[in-house]
């Protein structure tokens, strides 16, 4: 499987908990850093993740209905009026300490932040080239079939439902649901990056959704380090050198002041 990058066997047999001023070191000594973020770095903007056992959005909506083509076929007014909910949040919330730490670290070192996130948090923190695995909350496209894709805000919303400015149809989110393919060019663009870089920071993610959840092992350079933030230990990220666990917002914080 090693096709000349990715852990394969170099993957550390052991993970080993760190503390900031180890991450300072490994991010000075790195310059170059890659950041995988998931729904766990947006928590503290008060924005809900999927699968925190207590109120991830999976144990109260049902993914196969919200997160599925299928589901939106069957039923478009259930998942837009949820995507709306979540769109009108999103733009309440604002970055937390975490977005804003990588923002400020990005001014010294080469940081590709890349988000399996649809908010724009990252952004609004300072961040450019924000790579959305999973699309955007601003998005819209059409789902009649006449190939429009635009914003949200561009779509006609004198009905109940937002329809396609270019043929009236109905329009979707444009976010990738399970099952859907992600954008070709983003993904090659994230494993360049991951390629190119001799840090890799993976950020509140439980690491169960493919092809994001195995990127850095599969391009990761081999003697390339991989760090780990959560709240809590995954199993997911067994193959990471190392691991702070604790809340995203603190530790991002606390290392970009000592950058
Ligand atoms: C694809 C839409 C192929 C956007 C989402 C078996 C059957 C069917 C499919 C599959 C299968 N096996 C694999 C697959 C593929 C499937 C998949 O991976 N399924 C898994 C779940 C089994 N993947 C796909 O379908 C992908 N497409 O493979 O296409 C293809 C190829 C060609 C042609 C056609 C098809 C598409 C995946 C994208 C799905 N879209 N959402 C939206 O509405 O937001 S899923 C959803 O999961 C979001 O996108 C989210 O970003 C993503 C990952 O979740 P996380 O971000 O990790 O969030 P989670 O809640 O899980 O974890 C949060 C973490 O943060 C926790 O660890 C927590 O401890 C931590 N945390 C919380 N608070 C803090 C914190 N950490 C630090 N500080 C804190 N304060
Ligand atoms: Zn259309």
């Amino acid at each position: 499987m090693n096709n000349g990058y990715g852990m394969g066997s170099g993957a550390p047999q052991q993970t080993k908990e760190i503390n900031v001023e180890d991450a300072v070191l490994l991010i000075k000594n790195a310059a170059t850093i890659s950041v995988i973020t998931g729904a766990g770095i947006s928590a503290e903007s008060g924005i809900s993740t999927f699968r925190d056992p207590k109120d991830g959005l999976w144990t109260r909506f049902d993914p196969n209905i919200l997160s599925n083509l299928n589901g939106f076929a069957e039923d478009p007014q259930l998942v837009w009026d949820w995507y709306i909910d979540r769109r009108v949040d999103m733009m309440a919330a604002q970055p937390n300490l975490a977005h804003l730490g990588l923002a400020k670290i990005a001014k010294t070192y080469k940081v590709d932040v890349m988000t399996q996130n649809i908010d724009d948090l990252h952004e609004r923190a300072g961040s450019s080239n924000v790579i959305h695995f999973h699309g955007d909350i601003h998005g819209a496209k059409c789902f009649a079939g006449c190939g429009w894709v635009g914003k949200f805000e561009d779509t006609n919303r004198d009905g109940s439902m937002p329809a396609c400015p270019s043929c009236s149809g109905l329009a979707r989110p444009n976010v990738v649901w399970f099952n859907e393919a992600l954008d070709n060019d983003l993904v090659w663009d994230a494993k360049d990056n991951i390629v190119e870089n001799n840090l890799h920071i993976i950020i509140g993610t439980s690491g169960q959704v493919e092809p994001v959840a195995s990127l850095v092992y599969n391009y990761a350079r081999p003697g390339t380090k991989v760090l780990s933030i959560n709240k809590r230990t995954i199993d997911h990220m067994w193959y990471a050198d190392y691991s702070m666990t604790g809340s995203a917002g603190w530790i991002i914080d606390e290392i970009s002041k000592r950058i």
